[in-house]
């Protein structure tokens, strides 16, 4: 009786129509939840188009001189490969997508604190992306100045570069949209007794982000209106032949895109933070030390810009005193490796998907943070400054760090999205051939760029091929594993077993309630406990 009283009531968000029916419902959607999945289908469209320019640059590199386009096309295809990466893909990718979803349920919330201003973020972030999209097209063809869009050859190229930062403008505003509209959420609506230090860790990394989000992107807003400038009225902003300065720019720039890291890396590092408790049983060793080591990497991520300006001809005070506060940030991320592997330790381990996704996070984190302490001390930067080198340690960082948390993360919120559970055994081949694939591609890049090969180049000399093959084999590989991993989860939304509220036996909101959550997420206030990772 009582269970079909409660038949009755449960409505999934995924059935909820509303005002509006069909495709309509989801563009016109206020609930988080479907703005979390729209923006889901849109990032993961837009890392296969990513990941496909990828692989053409992988293959152009497959032997010195022209291989399978002319230069220029090959300036144009890593410039695009970096735009849609980076704007479209990485900055907003966890904080939209599961940021959305989660955020409110993890704090026991029914929605953001603004749902229409949530919406209109997916809005322009669509109408950003179609303008990044669109300017690949144009008659003067792609942007060829690298995602950087140095001045004073972004102001001077005959390309489009004005469409590709009018994109990344009006993303920048999806963005900081989304960041307002997580701190007011997370400052108005938690659950009653929730205070600060009884929120889940993931929340606490989307807090911290959120506050970059906000404070570090209007920066680069302007740095971009002022390129657009310079190109249409010669302003003489950074062009030193009209009286600008080009390190201004590179100030300008850099005062946005380190921080920009952290934006894509916090929510990857809270996304760890709670599969580990789950999949170790245990609760999370430290857990006030990983929520202030969060805002500890935001605070000081806005001061360590000038390390991406070590050859620009910066003074040699202001080189050591970047590098000092890059090694700094070390600290925290440190911090927060050591509290992970303290919480697995006698733990009951459960190798799941999930789970295994977090351990090759920490793996390539480790190898990607270690490598960005080489980059940070001035006299060896100079040594491997944009050299391939750069390219393995960013790839590791950013695709194994934040790419393999995005992974982590669907495989781990994926029943409670859906309702419906993936192939176990299908998702960890998936997992192990990206692994597998990720390594044999960027590891390479480590040694050819220390010994010398140049990043952005076309041409190389023939002793660097050996390495360019080996990452071209482990590209396809990587692909390959792709397609695994899409294939399972797509399978999975359509046919698979239905999945109970709590499938891991975790331990934070999210599990208490229907796979997939109602509309408003709870029908009562959730009861909170002191320390949400109530395991032993
Ligand atoms: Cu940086």
């Amino acid at each position: 009786m009582s269970n079909e009283t409660e038949k009755v009531k449960y409505v999934s968000y995924l059935d909820h129509q509303g005002e509006y029916k069909g495709l309509l419902s989801w563009i016109f959607a206020t609930d988080h939840k479907r703005i979390a999945l729209l923006y889901l289908y849109a990032i993961v469209a837009f890392f296969f188009i990513g990941a496909i320019l990828g692989m053409v640059m992988r293959v152009e590199l497959a032997a010195p001189g022209e291989t399978i386009m002319k230069p220029q096309t090959y300036n144009g295809v890593f410039t695009v490969h970096g735009v849609i990466m980076i704007f479209m893909v990485v900055i907003p990718g966890l904080s939209a997508v599961f940021g959305n979803f989660f955020l409110p349920i993890l704090i026991g919330a029914k929605d953001v604190s603004f749902p229409k201003l949530n919406r209109f973020s997916w809005w322009i972030f669509m109408a950003g992306s179609a303008l990044a999209v669109a300017s690949q097209f144009l008659r003067e063809g792609p942007p060829d100045t690298g995602w950087t869009f140095y001045a004073p050859y972004s102001a001077e190229t005959g390309t489009s570069v004005i469409m590709a930062t009018t994109a990344a403008f009006v993303l920048g505003f999806s963005s900081i949209l989304t960041g307002l509209n997580f701190i007011v959420t997370i400052h108005q609506l938690r659950a009653p007794g929730m205070k600060f230090f009884n929120m889940p860790l993931f929340p606490w990394a989307i807090y911290a982000t959120a506050w970059i989000q906000l404070l570090a992107t209007p920066v680069v807003g302007i740095t971009l209106i002022m390129l657009i400038f310079e190109r249409l009225f010669g302003i003489g902003f950074f062009d030193p032949a009209l009286g600008g300065d080009p390190l201004l720019y590179q100030h300008l720039f850099w005062i946005y895109s380190h921080p920009a890291v952290y934006i894509m890396i916090l929510p990857a590092m809270g996304v760890i933070t709670e599969i580990i408790p789950t999949f170790s049983q245990r609760k999370v060793y430290g857990y006030k030390a990983i929520a202030l080591s969060s805002l500890a990497i935001a605070a000081v991520g806005f001061l360590v810009w000038g390390h991406h300006m070590y050859t620009s001809g910066m003074s040699e005070n202001a080189r050591w005193f970047f590098s000092l506060l890059t090694f700094i940030v070390a600290v925290p991320s440190a911090i927060k490796v050591f509290n992970w592997l303290s919480t697995m330790y006698k733990g009951s381990i459960d190798l799941k998907p999930p789970f295994l996704y977090a351990l090759y996070f920490i793996f390539l984190f480790i190898i990607g943070g270690t490598t960005g302490l080489i980059l940070g001390s001035v006299a060896s930067n100079i040594q491997v400054h944009d050299t391939a080198f750069v390219v393995a340690h960013f790839h590791y960082i950013i695709f194994g760090g934040m790419g393999f948390a995005f992974f982590a993360a669907i495989h781990y919120w994926f029943p409670k999205m859906y309702g419906r559970m993936y192939d176990f055994k299908a998702a960890n081949i998936g997992s192990f051939t990206l692994f597998v694939g990720f390594n044999i591609l960027y590891f390479p890049q480590f040694i050819i760029g220390y010994q010398g090969m140049p990043r952005r180049y076309f041409d190389y000399l023939p002793q660097f091929q050996w390495g360019q093959i080996i990452s071209l084999v482990g590209g396809v590989i990587l692909f390959a594993g792709l397609i695994i991993m899409v294939t399972t989860l797509v399978r999975g939304a359509r046919k698979g077993a239905p999945a109970s509220a709590n499938p891991w036996n975790g331990s934070t909101l999210e599990w208490t309630i229907p796979s997939p959550p109602p509309l408003e997420n709870f029908d009562e206030d959730p009861v909170i406990k002191s320390n949400p990772y109530d395991y032993k």
